[in-house]
């Protein structure tokens, strides 16, 4: 790879990909997305691009594996409290909220469960993807429970005795609600960001970034 070209992880396939693809292409980067290629490399301007999974994006930026990445913050949280508890380095900057990927990660009950707060679920199992975003705010409320990791059907665990409630991204509701399910409490709030690594850029790519940064407060604030 060449050393002098920005590297950008963005997910290859998913809720951020086309939004991410559409806000490169209103910056004026000509991308060259073959089906399956892990590195797209941009046309027009130094730029590749790598296309992963989006679980994979913050450690590739804090390893330093790539100058850039999109990630949703909820990811990126996630991937904060595993790595330190690891005793992994952690560190990146944000240098853009974006106005795509919100969600809102959520505790949800079954219809029939008696919710009073959380401490109703003092005690229960919690599904989730999130286990350290699910505990650091259990342990906010000073509430013990247990923890059920699932990566995915998340929304099934209830109905199939694996635990008591679950804690997943919701947007509309509507998967909560084909479940049988309710949203219970909001514990965190989420959109896409735009991450930088914390080694230090070569000049001839902070030239790139520097060109690249008011492209993207622009587009940003023509969709406000
Ligand atoms: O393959 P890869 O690992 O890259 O993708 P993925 O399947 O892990 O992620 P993907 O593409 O589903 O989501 C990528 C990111 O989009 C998430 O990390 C969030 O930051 C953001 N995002 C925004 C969402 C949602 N909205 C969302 N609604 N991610 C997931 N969902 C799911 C949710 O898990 C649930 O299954 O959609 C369902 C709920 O949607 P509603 O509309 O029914 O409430
Ligand atoms: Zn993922």
């Amino acid at each position: 790879m060449d050393q002098n070209r920005l590297r950008i992880a963005i997910q290859k396939s998913g809720r951020l990909s086309s939004d991410c693809q559409k806000l490169l292409k209103g910056c004026g980067v000509k991308l060259n997305l073959r089906e399956q290629r892990l590195i797209a490399h941009a046309e027009n301007m130094p730029i590749d691009l790598l296309l992963v999974r989006d679980d994979d994006i913050p450690g590739l930026v804090m390893d330093g594996v790539v100058d850039f990445g999109v990630v949703g913050e909820n990811v990126l949280e996630e991937v904060v409290m595993e790595r330190r508890s690891q005793g992994e380095s952690a560190d990146y900057s944000v240098l853009k909220r974006l106005d795509f990927g919100g969600c809102r990660l959520s505790l949800a009950v079954a219809e029939e469960f008696d919710y009073q707060g959380p401490q109703s679920l003092e005690g229960k199992r919690i599904a989730s993807s999130y286990p350290w975003l699910v505990k650091r705010y259990m342990d906010s409320k000073g509430i013990k429970f247990k923890s059920v990791m699932l990566n995915g059907s998340v929304e099934v665990a209830p109905r199939a005795g694996l635990a008591d409630a679950i804690c997943d991204l919701v947007s509309t509701g509507a998967t909560l609600e084909a479940n049988g399910l309710r949203e219970a409490d909001v514990i965190f709030r989420s959109k896409a960001v735009l991450i930088q690594s914390a080694a230090t850029l070569t000049p001839e790519k902070q030239q790139i970034i520097d060109r690249l940064m008011p492209r993207i407060h622009g587009l940003q604030l023509a969709r406000e």
